[in-house]
C-alpha cells in the first residue's frame, strides 16, 4: 500500500489530486442550492475543485451565458461540455492530463457517459434520467479508476443527491471563495466571527450565496451539537487528569452502563439516527 497524501470518505478514494464536479445544465435541472452543497463539500477536502457543466446541448446560449457569469461570481468559472455534441472536451482533457481526478456529482448528470467518451474501453453502464424532476437512477454503484491514454487516472463514482455538511461551523466560511476574497483584503473585528450579526463583520453583505452560507451554518451548528450529544451518550471512557497534568482515558464504572440515559439524550440520539437513515434513503 502506498502512503496516503489525501483520502476521501465519500466516495472512498485515496491520493486523488483534484475533484471534477459535474452538474448538468438540464436533466436533471441545475439547482443552485444543491450545487453549492456539493461545492462546499468538495472544498472541505482541500483538493482542487473544477466545475464542469454537462449537457450543454440541452440549453440555449443565453442560458449557458447566464450560468457562466453567475458561477464566475461564485468563484468557479465553469467548463461547459456536451458528450453528445462533442463540445468542450479538449479543454477538459487538458485539465485531466497526468492527474488523479475524482469525478463527482448528482446521479444522472452524465459522469459515466463522460468517462466512456474519454476511456472507451471502460464501457460503463449509463442510465436514463426519469420522472418529473428528471432525476438520475443511481446507475453507477461502485468506485472505479480508469487510465487515460494520455496519462492520468479518472475515478467514476456513484452519484448522490444530498451531501452531508459535517464540517465544523467555524470552518464553513473558508469553503466559499467569495468569503476568502473578502478576508484577503480586510478582517472581521472578531477573530472567531461567524459572519452573522457580529459588529465589524466584513463578510456579511450583498453576495449571492450569503443566504446559502447562513443556512448551511445553521445546519453545521446543529450537526455539531448532535455529534457532541451522541458522544456524551455513547462514550464509555472518560478523560481523567493524572499526576503532572497527564491525561488518560479510563473506562467508566460498570454501573454506568445500566444507568438509563436521560429522556432528552435518548430523543436526540433517536433523531440523529433517523436523520442518518433519511439521508441514506435519499441516496
Ligand atoms: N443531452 C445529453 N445527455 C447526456 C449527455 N451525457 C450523458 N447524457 C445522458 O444522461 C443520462 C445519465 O448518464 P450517466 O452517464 O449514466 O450519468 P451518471 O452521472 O453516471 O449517473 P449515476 O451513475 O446514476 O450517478 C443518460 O441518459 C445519458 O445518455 C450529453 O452530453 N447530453
Ligand atoms: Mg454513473
Ligand atoms: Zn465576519
Amino acid at each position: 500500500m502506498l502512503p496516503r497524501r489525501s483520502e476521501l470518505d465519500r466516495p472512498p478514494v485515496a491520493n486523488a489530486d483534484q475533484i471534477l464536479l459535474v452538474f448538468a445544465l438540464a436533466e436533471p435541472t441545475l439547482d443552485p442550492h444543491q450545487l453549492s452543497r456539493f461545492l462546499v463539500k468538495a472544498e472541505s477536502t482541500e483538493l482542487h475543485v473544477c466545475l464542469c457543466l454537462s449537457k450543454s446541448d440541452l440549453v440555449t446560449t443565453n442560458e449557458q451565458q447566464h450560468w457562466r457569469s453567475r458561477l464566475e461570481a461564485w468563484g468557479y468559472p465553469p467548463l461547459l461540455i456536451s458528450v453528445y455534441k462533442l463540445l468542450g472536451l479538449p479543454e477538459l482533457s487538458a485539465y485531466l492530463n497526468q492527474q488523479i481526478t475524482v469525478v463527482s456529482g448528482p446521479s444522472g448528470v452524465g459522469k459515466s457517459s463522460l468517462i466512456n467518451h474519454l476511456v472507451p474501453e471502460a464501457n460503463l453502464r449509463v442510465g436514463e434520467v426519469s420522472g418529473k424532476l428528471a432525476r438520475g437512477r443511481h446507475t453507477t454503484r461502485h468506485v472505479e479508476l480508469f487510465e487515460l491514454s494520455s496519462g492520468g487516472l479518472l475515478a467514476d463514482t456513484p452519484g448522490f443527491n444530498q451531501p452531508e455538511l459535517n464540517c465544523p461551523p467555524e470552518e464553513l466560511a473558508h469553503h466559499f471563495p467569495e468569503v476568502r476574497q473578502h478576508l484577503a483584503i480586510a478582517s472581521c473585528q472578531f477573530s472567531d466571527c461567524l459572519h452573522r450579526n457580529e459588529p465589524g463583520c466584513v463578510v456579511r453583505g450583498e453576495w449571492e450565496r450569503y443566504q446559502y452560507y447562513l443556512d448551511m451554518l445553521e445546519e453545521a451548528i446543529a450537526h455539531q451539537q448532535t455529534l457532541e450529544k451522541l458522544g456524551d451518550a455513547e462514550s464509555n471512557v472518560k478523560l481523567k487528569t493524572r499526576r503532572q497534568g497527564r491525561q488518560e482515558y479510563e473506562p467508566k464504572l460498570e454501573t454506568k452502563k445500566y444507568r438509563r440515559p436521560s429522556r432528552r439524550v435518548q430523543q436526540q440520539v433517536l433523531q440523529a439516527l433517523q436523520e442518518e437513515a433519511l439521508l441514506d434513503s435519499d441516496d
